[in-house]
C-alpha cells in the first residue's frame, strides 16, 4: 500500500524533534510566481535567508506524489525547472498525491502542510484574496479561507496589489484571520509599501509576535492564522505611477485573453515581470528575502519562548 504521510527533510526532521526554529516556505512563488531561470536562485536564497537569521528552511511541495516539508536541492530543482508543475491549493493535495503527481503548494497548500507537521511559522511574498472582479467571478484565494482554520502565523507584504485589498480586508475580518502590521498601523501592498488601508493592530518586534502566536495557542479562543504584513519601505516599493499603469494593462489583457480561475495570479505576476523589465520582479525578490528574514526571526523567539 502506498503511504501518504509527510516525508520530511533530514534537517527539519532534527529540528522539530528538538525544538529549533522552523520556518515553512511555500514552492508555488518558484514554480509559478517567478520566471525561470530565476526562480531557482531565489528559492535558494529564501533558504538561506531562513537560515542566516538562525532559523531551518522547510520547503514544501509534492514530488511524485509524496507531500515534502523541507525539499532537498534536487527536488527544489526539480518544481523549478521541470515543466507541468501542477499549482495544488488545499482541495488538490489529496488527489494529486493518489495520481503521483508533482506539485507547488500556494500559500493555502503549504499553511495546511506546515501546521498538519508542527511548523508555526511562514514566509511568502503576498497572499491571495478577493480578485477584482469577484462579484462577477467569484474568485476569492482559497488562501483566506483556509487561514481562517489553520493556526500558521505567516509573514507576507499584505495580499498581492493586483487584488482588490478593501474586500480582502473585509473577507479576512468575517473569517476571523488576525492581521497585524509589522511596526505600522497601515496594511502593506505587496508591490506597493502601502495599500492605503488601516489595520487596528501592530506589533513591534518579533517578541511581540512571538507572544501573540502563545496568547492564541494558550487562550484556545482562536485556532486560526495570524497575517504578519511587512511592508517594504517606501525608497524599495515599485513606482506607483508605474505599478498603475501596469496593473490596468494587465487586467486589459486578462479580460481580452479570457483568463480566469487559478491561471489569473500567475498571468498578472508575469505580465508585471515582462512590462517593467524586470523591476517588478526585483522587488518580489526583495519582499521575500525581507519576510524570510523576519519569520525566521519571529521562529527563533517562539522557540525560545518555549525554553
Ligand atoms: N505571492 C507571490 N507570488 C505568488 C503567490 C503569492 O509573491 O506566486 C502565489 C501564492 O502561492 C498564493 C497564490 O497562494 O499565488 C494565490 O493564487 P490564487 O489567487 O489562484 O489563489
Ligand atoms: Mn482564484
Amino acid at each position: 500500500m502506498t503511504d501518504f504521510h509527510i516525508r520530511f527533510g533530514a534537517e527539519v526532521a532534527e529540528a522539530l524533534r528538538t525544538g529549533r526554529p522552523v520556518v515553512a516556505l511555500e514552492s508555488t512563488i518558484v514554480s509559478h510566481g517567478l520566471p525561470r531561470p530565476d526562480n531557482l536562485r531565489v528559492a535558494r536564497e529564501i533558504e538561506q535567508a531562513v537560515r542566516d537569521a538562525g532559523a531551518v528552511p522547510a520547503t514544501i511541495g509534492m514530488i511524485g506524489g509524496e507531500l515534502v516539508a523541507g525539499l532537498d536541492d534536487a527536488q527544489l530543482t526539480r518544481l523549478a525547472t521541470v515543466d507541468g508543475v501542477a499549482k495544488l491549493s488545499v482541495r488538490d493535495l489529496a488527489v494529486a498525491a493518489a495520481t503521483g503527481a508533482d506539485g507547488a503548494t500556494t500559500v493555502a497548500a503549504t499553511s495546511a502542510v506546515a501546521a498538519a507537521a508542527g511548523i508555526g511559522v511562514f514566509a511568502t511574498g503576498g497572499l491571495g484574496g478577493v480578485h477584482r472582479e469577484a462579484a462577477q467571478t467569484f474568485d476569492e484565494s482559497a488562501d483566506l479561507i483556509t487561514l481562517a482554520r489553520t493556526p500558521i502565523a505567516v509573514v507576507c507584504a499584505g495580499v498581492k496589489s493586483i487584488l482588490d485589498v478593501g474586500a480582502t480586508l473585509e473577507r479576512l475580518e468575517t473569517l476571523g484571520v488576525s492581521v497585524v502590521g509589522y511596526r505600522t498601523r497601515r496594511f502593506p501592498g505587496f508591490y506597493l509599501t502601502d495599500s492605503g488601508f488601516d489595520l487596528d493592530w501592530s506589533a513591534e518586534s518579533p517578541e511581540q509576535v512571538a507572544d501573540m502566536i502563545a496568547a492564541r495557542d494558550q487562550q484556545a479562543t482562536h485556532h486560526g492564522g495570524l497575517i504578519v504584513a511587512n511592508p517594504l519601505p517606501t525608497d524599495e516599493q515599485l513606482d506607483p505611477d508605474l505599478h498603475d499603469r501596469t496593473l490596468a494593462e494587465g487586467l486589459a489583457l486578462l479580460a481580452r485573453d479570457g483568463v480566469t480561475g487559478k491561471a489569473v495570479t500567475p498571468f498578472l505576476l508575469a505580465h508585471f515581470h515582462s512590462a517593467t523589465e524586470g523591476a517588478s520582479l526585483a522587488v518580489n525578490i526583495r519582499i521575500i528575502l525581507r519576510n524570510a528574514d523576519l519569520a525566521a526571526r519571529i521562529a527563533v523567539a517562539a522557540a525560545q519562548r518555549r525554553t
